[in-house]
């Protein structure tokens, strides 16, 4: 059995946890909420994972795996998912890093806004992080509305899991206002019982 030391409302753990569900591997990874954040690391987090981030993946027959992008290609890999086809890995692993990215990006600007007192918050910065997000949506909308709409893949939910943290935590910014072909794909693809299953809200 797989431990997953992770919290709902963390956009990089549902990346795992809506693969695990498309793997019908529920049974097989039991799922441990944890309280973690940059100014207060949770010490069963730090003990596995030395930058105290989520999600962590303990597993019983190593040591532990971390970094989302890691654990996806290892569960993938045990549980047989199939969510990371040879034939588009390129495509599949640069549409995963782009997921990221606006992650990283809307991630960092929630934790801005959360930690760092508001004498010192830095409205640039905060506008250069939204700008590296839009870039991306853009890149989105145009290059990959054809892979989106193919087969389910790694790409695809990495990219369901990031529009929907923008929906959770920066809906005033309305991305979809000015991205209707990712609206629409995200609006069919966020109803799948994956998705559903792991809605932070
Ligand atoms: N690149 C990492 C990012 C993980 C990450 O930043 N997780 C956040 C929660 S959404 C976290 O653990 N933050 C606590 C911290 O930064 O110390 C991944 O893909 O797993």
């Amino acid at each position: 059995m797989y431990q997953l030391l992770g919290s709902p409302a963390s956009p990089y753990v549902r990346k795992v946890r809506v693969l695990v569900r498309e793997a019908d591997a529920a049974s097989k990874v039991q799922e441990v909420v944890v309280s973690t954040s940059p100014m207060a690391s949770a010490a069963e987090v730090v003990t596995a994972n030395p930058v105290g981030k989520i999600p962590v993946l303990i597993r019983p027959e190593g040591p532990s795996v971390y970094d989302s992008r890691v654990i996806c290609r290892y569960l993938d890999a045990k549980l047989g998912a199939g969510l990371f086809p040879e034939s588009r890995i390129w495509e599949v692993l640069t549409l995963e890093a782009t997921a990221d990215a606006i992650l990283d990006a809307a991630v960092g600007l929630v934790y801005e806004a959360r930690f760092r007192p508001e004498a010192l918050q830095f409205p640039e910065w905060q506008d250069a992080q939204w700008a590296k997000i839009s870039r991306a949506l853009d890149t989105l909308e145009k290059r990959w509305m054809s892979h989106l709409s193919g087969p389910i893949d790694m790409g695809q939910i990495a990219v369901a899991c990031a529009l929907s943290y923008l929906d959770f935590r920066h809906d005033k910014r309305q991305w979809r206002k000015v991205h209707g072909d990712l609206d629409d794909w995200h609006t069919a693809f966020r109803s799948r019982p994956s998705m559903a299953d792991t809605s932070p809200f």
